[in-house]
């Protein structure tokens, strides 16, 4: 009881010292609210009362944002908002790393990976699907129809198919007249923002403060056979803890398995640190122990319990999405190179 007891006052002066400018952005807002009078001030004043909904996600995914933010603003549950968002991503043939119309690996699967996190610390992860394209819902499934966390390829699939999920081809002529171009000089080697990095991730925030994630992509392109990022691995791609906040990450998802980051930030978000400061401290543990950095992008987002958003990451060119009080913008992250 004493622990528990210590652990809950010290998360609470650590969410205080965290988010000191939002709460005094809020009293400041109350203390003047009696002076106004027009009903646009009110309104004004209304919306910059609440913190919550929030959604953020990875990279300038305007639309899968804004679905988030809608879903959330109709009173949806965090996690309902975060897999609706991301689906608009897994279902968009245009998008080459996530969901259907994804990159195939260098034999020529397209191969899914994703994960997701719910307020209560569940959570649900399926690796290496090759014929369901939604697979944060089938990840979904995994969290609450199974006993387990994670289910990979085959075994997956068939028990997505047992719970009404679609047996589909990934691959679409232009993904693969891509990889046909690419086989012709068999390269791997990752362009810095462009070529292998559109993987979503994706932290909401409902109206009661709840928060959830989701983190979905179909990996590396042109990867071996058989490999997993960082993604669908709770804790690496995705971290949660409805006391004290969220992070994704998107980028080279080895650097990021080997460093744990989303848990990480959330862990120095429990010690005290924004998540702004938090996202630099982890992209400053790569940088620091890995001399190749030069050569792969990281980028981290993280989101506290107070709606507090922080982003950092190594290669200038990073943005993401932010919605709040109806408004979806696109955020540019800090940067250290
Ligand atoms: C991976 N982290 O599979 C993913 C790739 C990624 O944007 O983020 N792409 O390593």
């Amino acid at each position: 009881m004493k622990r528990r007891k210590f652990i809950k006052k010290t998360t609470l002066a650590g969410i205080g010292i965290a988010t000191g400018t939002t709460i005094t952005a809020c009293n400041n807002n109350l203390n003047r609210s009696a002076s106004v009078n027009s009903k646009e001030e009110k309104q004004t004043m209304n919306n910059s009362l609440k913190p919550f909904p929030i959604a953020i996600c990875t990279w300038a995914f305007t639309k899968a944002n804004a679905k988030a933010g809608e879903e959330l603003s109709n009173s949806k549950s965090a996690l309902d908002a975060a897999i609706a968002g991301v689906e608009v991503e897994e279902e968009n043939l245009k998008n080459t790393t996530v969901g259907k119309g994804g990159a195939p690996d260098r034999e020529g699967n397209v191969t899914l990976d994703a994960c997701v996190m719910n307020p209560q610390g569940d959570c649900g992860a399926v690796v290496c699907v090759n014929t369901i394209t939604n697979v944060a819902a089938l990840a979904r499934k995994v969290m609450e129809e199974t006993p387990h966390v994670m289910l990979a390829a085959e075994g997956a699939e068939e028990f997505g198919y047992s719970q009404g999920f679609k047996k589909e081809n990934l691959l679409t002529e232009a993904s693969k007249k891509e990889w046909e171009e690419w086989k012709k000089s068999p390269e791997y080697k990752p362009i810095i923002n462009i070529e292998n990095h559109d993987t979503i991730g994706m932290l909401t925030i409902d109206k009661n403060g709840d928060i959830a994630g989701a983190c979905t992509t179909s990996g590396l392109s042109y990867k071996m056979k058989g490999r997993v990022g960082d993604s669908p691995i709770i804790g690496s791609g995705l971290f949660l803890d409805n006391e004290i906040g969220g992070a994704v990450a998107t980028g080279m998802g080895e650097e990021v398995m080997k460093t744990v980051g989303s848990f990480l930030i959330v862990e120095l978000m429990r010690n005290g640190m924004t998540p702004q400061a938090a996202c630099e401290e982890a992209i400053r543990r790569i940088v620091s122990k890995n001399d190749r950095h030069k050569d792969f992008q990281i980028a981290y987002i993280a989101i506290n319990k107070a709606g507090e958003v922080g982003s950092y990451c190594i290669h200038e060119g990073f943005t993401y999405m932010k919605y709040q009080n109806g408004v979806n913008e696109n955020v540019k992250s800090g940067f250290v190179l």
